[in-house]
């Protein structure tokens, strides 16, 4: 039976950069998730005996809420629901079905590379029928229906089995429980040369992928140690675990640490890779060398007609605004044009669905293609094997001729995580302020050349997105970036990304930190980070 539940709105419930995401127990407030669920269905039109796919990435609380999702799905009138095995899909993957069936959307759960368990994050977030995150245009009307909302509908019906592959129905609405990996593998057949891969395996190259307990374990058994013939231990932690073992399923210099340590030894292997909680961040990291996100993007897209689904070469390349420059070189040599949006997936679908751009990226370990309308994690490490599987070179040598050719963006991203959110709010007003007076200012050896508040004007569907970050622009290139992020679920996180440009002829070779340690200092005293944050290193360095 379909009952109608009074609720009462929660005023906290506006997505950030990629869906809702709050700390479990606030999920688990009654009403909350049903109401955010409700208040979806309530901004979208047109959906009656349509399909909507559900999955999530497996975190605490994830088969508990898919059931929610089924339940208020349908009593709201879908015609069917296409769930990942177990409750478990990808954010890739629930991207590439979403397309592959034509459905009308998808709701996935995830907090992607927030920490799980019973004290951890849970994140919810709608995607369109093209596949990607559904547009501001679509959050903002959720955002405004989570106000006003005083009722749901839900089915009382016994849970959904999700366990078992197969159809079902729930009051009028059919389930179809179906392989998560299936699909997205038969995707990635069409775009990878898999004989050149297992070629360059069965040659003896070796390679570590490190799922971090996450969403990926499944996918990356199957694709690298099943289709494509890596030795069997090729992928470490490959088991979804509700709170990813306790780590945090971030594939950074931090939270990836072990597989760091290892391609940095004697032990390390040919290559080594890391995703996310919900599969679609990729960390890249050769023996000796460790390949920024920003130089991966670059490297696969001055790279990518070695690969079959991109033989017939790029209509333009995207990356988030705080993303290095170093895609642009790239670009401006392959003659097409470089997209800069704001934060998020989420503005690179219109770019993709218009034939604008065929990557895309961005500096927090995100890269992705017009395959789908998400990033993917598991597809970038596939682009790296066939590149690699072609070019038979090392990464630390395509990374070196790369930055021969198109010259190296150094760059690093320093995070002050939960500092206290009205102080950080404090420092940003500060910035903007100064954005006013900074252009034409010298600091030591550095002179600021511009500086704004990034705002974005789509070329596609004419939209604005003001306020997406200051921008601190020296002259020669080199740049500090200033956001709070917009997935945390304490206090406020400060993001501050610090890039310098050296030319090819110059010296390609410096430590990271050490080449940037001017700009890192100027960063810190331009937005008064002690005095304003109490803080006076940052949580993570990337
Ligand atoms: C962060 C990253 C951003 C990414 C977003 C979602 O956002 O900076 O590049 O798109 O996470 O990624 P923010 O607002 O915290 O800086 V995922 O893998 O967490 O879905
Ligand atoms: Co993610």
């Amino acid at each position: 039976m379909i009952k109608t539940v009074a609720t009462r709105p929660f005023a906290d419930q506006k997505p950030g950069t990629s869906g809702l995401r709050k700390q479990v127990p606030v999920f688990q407030t009654p009403g909350y998730l049903e109401n955010f669920i409700q208040a979806i269905f309530d901004s979208l039109e047109g959906f009656a005996g349509k399909t909507l796919v559900v999955g999530g990435d497996g975190r605490f609380f994830n088969r508990e809420a898919i059931q929610v999702v089924a339940k208020i799905a349908a009593a709201n009138g879908f015609g069917r629901l296409v769930i990942g095995k177990g409750g478990i899909l990808s954010t890739p993957a629930a991207s590439a079905l979403i397309r592959a069936i034509g459905a009308f959307g998808g709701i996935i759960l995830s907090a992607s590379h927030n920490p799980g368990g019973p004290e951890g994050d849970f994140g919810v977030k709608y995607n369109i029928g093209a596949g990607g995150p559904a547009p501001e245009k679509i959050t903002d009307a959720i955002f405004a229906r989570t106000k006003t909302i005083d009722a749901y509908r839900i089915s009382d019906a016994p849970d959904v089995d999700i366990d078992r592959l197969g159809t079902a129905t729930l009051e009028k609405t059919t389930i179809e429980i179906v392989d998560p990996v299936a699909q997205y593998l038969e995707l990635m057949t069409t775009l990878f040369d898999f004989g050149a891969i297992r070629a360059l395996f069965a040659s003896g190259f070796r390679m570590r992928f490190d799922a971090m307990h996450a969403v990926t374990g499944p996918y990356a058994h199957a694709i690298f140690e099943g289709a494509l013939g890596a030795g069997a231990g090729t992928v470490v932690n490959g088991t979804p675990l509700p709170d990813f073992g306790g780590h945090h399923p971030d594939p950074n210099l931090t939270y990836a640490r072990d597989l760091y340590d290892l391609m940095m030894s004697p032990q390390a292997p040919d290559f080594g890779a890391a995703s996310d909680g919900d599969g679609d961040r990729n960390l890249i990291i050769g023996r000796g060398v460790y390949v920024a996100p920003s130089d991966s993007l670059a490297i696969l897209a001055a790279n990518a007609t070695l690969a079959p689904g991109y033989a017939r070469g790029l209509k333009g390349v995207a990356r988030s605004m705080p993303t290095s420059a170093a895609v642009d070189h790239v670009a401006e040599k392959l003659g097409v044009r470089c997209y800069e949006t704001p934060t998020g997936w989420k503005f690179f679908g219109n770019l993709l669905d218009a034939g604008l751009a065929t990557l895309c990226g961005e500096e927090s370990a995100g890269t992705g293609s017009d395959h789908i309308r998400e990033k993917d994690g598991v597809w970038a490490v596939l682009l790296w094997l066939n590149i690699l599987a072609q070019r038979r070179q090392s990464v630390l040598d395509i990374a070196r001729e790369h930055w021969g050719t198109y010259g190296r963006n150094y760059y690093t991203r320093h995070d002050f995580d939960e500092v206290d959110l009205s102080a950080a709010q404090a420092l940003m007003t500060a910035l903007r302020e100064a954005t006013k007076t900074l252009p034409g200012r010298t600091f030591g050896a550095l002179t600021v050349e511009a500086a704004d508040d990034f705002a974005y004007h789509d070329p596609v569907d004419g939209s604005d997105s003001a306020h997406q970050g200051i921008r601190v622009m020296f002259a020669g290139g080199s740049r500090i970036v200033y956001r709070l992020s917009g997935t945390g679920t304490v206090g406020a996180t400060l993001r501050v990304y610090i890039e310098r440009y050296e030319q090819p002829s110059g010296d390609l070779g410096e430590e990271t930190q050490a080449a940037l340690a001017d700009l890192v200092a100027l960063s810190r005293e331009l937005a008064g980070i002690e005095k304003r944050l109490g803080r006076t290193t940052p949580s993570v360095i990337t």
